[in-house]
């Protein structure tokens, strides 16, 4: 298994900008189990149709696909499942750059963004957001009580309250530590520190007993951003997209990269055209490198599930695992790199 510490990156467009690369790490994935070389398919033979399927990004995946399991298996909608599966990633302070818990912007707050989409192709989302602790529950709202898609910071937070949901401290102590910490070491415009204990954003896609996919994308972002940033993860077609006749992506890594390439649109289209998640998620990592010069500074990774309940995964850098579950498996996979 790659040494995830060996893949922590200071981006040269970060410190170009002042800003920091994310921190993509997570310990404790020793259960990683090696890429599947054909192709990771959840699907046995060409042929096969695999459903229920949950799939999410890093180890901490392991546990949402576990929540939203039960609803699955007893033939609940892919939407109740997605959502239920990242709420545990949002209130978890150990999972480090999602919800409660997560890294803060470099002036101390922590922003969420988050998206959701389901069979219909419907969508909602929130970025910017301040002291909500389930904010893919918000998006969630967004798209089913509001016109539109995307409400972001004092506006979506208003939006929250007035649905009912509570204002509360996102900052742990724990997080606060390290942000000082941080502050301390490297300034106002330093890089990131490389932390090891750093975990990543949560991106779940899933497949229901009916056939049809939702997904859902929910992060505290980059730590250390500029107040204000927004990245991929509350952009549909970027950090999340799902076509439901088709198969669903969503990203994690550097989200500016993600947002240049429009990533998870693109994996989408590249299994319309007949590529399995697998490859589609390979190729649209081509297309992010191929867009974006530092490439090889920075960290993006792809999950993908198809209608058929095939999945598949790619990143830039070794180090990036996700976790996939049907009836018969639920495991930690270690997607292939394009550096080795
Ligand atoms: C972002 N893609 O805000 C997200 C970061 C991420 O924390 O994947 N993890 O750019």
């Amino acid at each position: 298994m790659p040494d995830r510490r060996s893949f922590l990156r200071s981006t040269a467009l970060g410190a170009a900008a002042g800003l920091p690369l994310l921190g993509a790490c997570a310990a404790g994935d020793e259960g990683a189990t090696d890429q599947d070389p054909s192709g990771t398919s959840a699907a046995s033979d060409a042929g096969a149709v695999v459903r229920p399927v949950a799939l999410s990004t890093w180890n901490h995946g392991l546990d949402a696909n576990r929540e939203a399991w039960p609803i699955l298996e007893s033939g609940g909608r892919a939407l109740d499942a997605v959502e239920a599966g990242v709420r545990v990633s949002e209130a978890d302070p150990a999972v480090t750059s999602v919800g409660y818990g997560g890294a803060p912007d470099r002036e101390g707050h922590v922003t969420l963004d988050a998206c959701i989409m389901d069979e219909a192709g419907r969508c909602g989302s929130v970025a910017f957001l301040r002291e909500i602790l389930h904010p893919i529950s918000v998006a969630r709202r967004v798209m089913e009580e509001t016109p539109h898609v995307m409400l972001v910071g004092q506006g979506a937070q208003d939006f929250a309250v007035a649905q009912g949901f509570e204002r509360q401290n996102m900052l742990t102590p724990e997080a606060d530590e390290r942000w000082r910490r941080w502050l301390a070491e490297n300034g106002e415009t330093g890089p990131p520190p490389i932390n090891a204990e750093n975990h990543d954003t949560i991106g779940m896609l899933a497949l229901d007993r009916n056939g049809d996919l939702s997904g859902a994308c929910t992060t505290s972002g980059a730590a250390y951003k500029l107040h204000g940033r927004v990245g991929d993860s509350p952009i549909i077609g970027a950090g999340l997209y799902v076509d439901n006749a088709v198969g669903g992506a969503t990203a994690t890594g550097w989200g500016e990269a993600v947002i240049r390439a429009v990533g998870c649109f693109l994996v989408v289209e590249l299994m319309r055209q007949g590529h399995d998640p697998q490859e589609a998620c390979r190729l649209a990592v081509e297309r992010v490198i191929e867009k974006n010069p530092d490439w090889a500074d920075i960290q993006v990774g792809f999950i993908a599930l198809d209608k058929r309940g095939r999945t598949g995964a790619y990143c830039i850098a070794p180090g990036f695992d996700y976790a996939v579950k049907t009836p018969d498996r639920d495991e930690l996979v270690v997607a292939a790199s394009r550096l080795g």
